[in-house]
């Protein structure tokens, strides 16, 4: 098994009747997960977590902030799972996805030596109601319960190019509820791994979890989309409703950037506040947020902010293209 060396935080014994939640995330990434974890814990202060977080490394004012976390909710476990730098430098991706969206695989199929069910959420997502409803759907009888995808992946042209029968309604992998016996005895994270060796596909991961689903004809359990409420669809900001447990932060556009100006900034902000990351200030760390930033210094009247964005911007675009040309 890839995993280097395990770290507890919390709760010391294994508790059956712990929700376990597992996360994928690089360093950079870890503020925003932990903001994530503490929507869930405010929102279901009967139930017992156990987080089970997939990374390559982390910052140590993180890993402090995460010891507080569990501090501030008693009955809640954090493990880290730390994985070979290298893992997955192999695959193929796209656009500014790091290969942290590969680290849900290894998750799901290290943890189906332990664990019967297991749900993966995003670090893009805030928690908002008590999650009793979706925790205790009988997943044994599925392969996952998912929201189906608002977005481009079902639509025809997509389904044609990358080989999906027309009939097939893509989920969204951001959040999965899965059976994680079923993962293991259909070696589920091999089967995905070869999909995503034998082509590139727009959303790696997700279009190979889909095309397993696909191609096996596993029965899959479409949620209600509060589940897994999208925030943009195709560039467009959706109406929030009452009844929204999940949350999900999709497109370019996120609530921790400072230049986010949607109404649900304050909500993402409220939850940031109560959590150990509170000061936190996320910087931009590709050359499209460069740019990004700098049209929201522009917007603001700081010229020279924003001609210092602006120029880091080109400077890292050409960096950064060349290095994927590389
Ligand atoms: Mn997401």
């Amino acid at each position: 098994m890839k995993i280097e060396r395990q770290k507890i935080f919390g709760r010391e014994v294994n508790d059956p009747s712990a929700v376990n939640i597992t996360f994928g995330v690089d360093a950079p990434f870890v503020p925003i997960m932990g903001v994530c974890m503490t929507s869930i814990l405010k929102n279901n202060p009967a139930q017992k977590f156990t987080f089970h977080v997939f990374l390559d490394a982390i910052d140590s004012p993180d890993e402090k902030k995460i010891a507080k976390l569990c501090a501030q909710f008693p009955a809640t476990q954090i493990i880290l799972y730390f994985l070979p730098p290298d893992l997955y430098n192999e695959l193929y991706l796209e656009g500014d996805y790091t290969k942290a969206i590969f680290y849900r695989i290894v998750a799901a199929d290290f943890l189906s030596q332990s664990l019967k069910k297991l749900l993966y959420m995003d670090s893009d997502m805030i928690c908002l109601k008590p999650l009793d409803e979706l925790i205790n759907l009988p997943v044994e009888k599925f392969f996952v319960a998912a929201v189906a995808d608002p977005g481009i992946v079902n639509t025809p042209i997509h389904k044609n190019n990358f080989g999906f029968s027309n009939e097939y309604l893509y989920f969204n992998s951001g959040l999965m509820y899965l059976n994680l016996e079923r993962w293991r005895d259909e070696k589920v994270s091999a089967q995905m791994l070869n999909i995503m060796s034998l082509r590139e596909y727009p959303f790696p991961d997700q279009d190979a979890i889909n095309l397993v689903a696909d191609l096996n004809d596993y029965p899959v359990k479409y949620l209600p989309d509060k589940f897994n409420h999208f925030f943009r669809i195709n560039g467009v900001e959706q109406p929030m409703r009452d009844d929204v447990v999940i949350q999900h932060f999709t497109g370019q556009l996120k609530p921790w950037f400072q230049w986010c100006e949607s109404p649900l900034k304050k909500l993402y902000d409220s939850y940031q506040e109560i959590s150990p990351w509170r000061d936190f200030v996320y910087q931009p760390r590709n050359y499209q947020e460069h740019r990004l930033m700098g049209r929201a210094c522009r917007q603001k009247g700081e010229w020279l902010e924003a001609l210092k964005w602006y120029w880091s911007y080109l400077k890292r675009r050409r960096i950064e293209k060349k290095n994927k040309h590389a």
